[in-house]
């Protein structure tokens, strides 16, 4: 597609059309979208950001997909995100009001190593791609890799588990590149990191059945999102605290931003519930993504107003 109107939002796309994607989007809408290079991965690639502004200094909300690579609907709806922000963006009075006071950053591709992987060798590919070594195993689990509960039961030391932890805490430079960001930014008042699949809307903690001291506001926060989602096809999410809904998951990216102070930090797993899981049909990429952003209004307009 010569420009993001005609691109193809129902299907699947590989790393290359993503980053042209993010191009067009830039260039078609210059005063609203910019994009950020925060880092490169191990293999040398962006990390590109998607940057929504419409002022300077703004707090801001951050929403990542794809960090687990081969969960390929939550880049095609990261996609389908960016596209709806500057299509409702003056047109949504909700979202009119959110970005004239707040920035929105959106990384898309936030493994891309892993994600060049599952088109060319692995389609189950799900970690980053940097060798371990005295292994032959490849990868860490990005969503194991950051400083809150690091190593402690809930991830793996074994370089060849789906679930490693990695050598030390924000090894990997797609995680590092996140954590230099986050802290040099210094006003993010809502971190939302996109997995799929199991039809979840999850908050801290992970790593400890402590609950959260923010527990009962991101209790009812999260039931108010899904049930917005679940109003337009019905889809039902489970919610609640990793640990509780799913299962002990140490160094996971929320607990990190929770305990950083962002205090509305969640973890979506979009669709399905396992009859496709990560192979979801190409035909309920826009359904996924219509549903999750009522969710994803729900969360950022509640941040906006608090
Ligand atoms: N599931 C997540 C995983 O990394 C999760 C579950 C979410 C754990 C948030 C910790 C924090 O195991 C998938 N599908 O990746
Ligand atoms: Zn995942």
């Amino acid at each position: 597609p010569r420009n993001t109107d005609s691109f193809d939002y129902a299907n699947y796309h590989t790393l290359s059309e993503i980053y042209s994607f993010q191009d067009m989007l830039v260039a078609e809408n210059p005063n609203l979208v910019s994009k950020l290079v925060i880092g490169q991965s191990y293999e040398g690639r962006p990390l590109n950001v998607l940057k929504f502004s419409t002022g300077s200094n703004r707090p801001a909300i951050w929403i990542d997909t794809g960090i687990h690579s081969r969960e390929w609907v939550t880049q095609a709806s990261g996609l389908w995100f960016a596209k709806k922000i500057v299509t409702d963006y003056g047109k949504d009075s909700a979202l009119t009001a959110i970005l004239n006071n707040m920035d929105i950053f959106l990384e898309i591709a936030t493994n891309p190593d892993g994600y060049y992987f599952t088109h060319t060798s692995d389609r189950m590919w799900r970690k980053t791609r940097k060798p371990n070594p005295g292994s032959s195993c490849y990868g860490v689990d990005p969503n194991r890799n950051w400083d809150t509960g690091f190593g402690l039961p809930g991830a793996s030391s074994n370089p060849c588990s789906e679930t490693y932890h990695g050598p030390s805490a924000h090894s990997e430079s797609e995680v590092k590149s996140i954590v230099d960001f986050v802290r040099s930014h210094g006003n993010i008042k809502a971190f939302i990191s996109i997995h799929s699949y199991s039809q979840m809307l999850l908050y801290p903690y992970g790593y400890t059945t402590t609950p959260a001291k923010d527990q009962a506001e991101l209790h009812s926060l999260a039931e108010k999102a899904i049930t917005n989602l679940a109003s337009l096809y019905g889809t039902r999410y489970r919610y609640g605290s990793i640990i509780n809904v799913i299962y002990q998951a140490s160094g996971s990216t929320v607990d990190w931003t929770y305990e950083q102070g962002i205090k509305y930090s969640y973890t979506f797993e979009l669709r399905d519930t396992g009859f496709y899981g990560f192979l979801l049909p190409a035909k309920q990429i826009i359904p996924t993504a219509e549903e999750t952003w009522l969710a994803l209004m729900a969360l950022m307009d509640h941040t906006y107003k608090n």
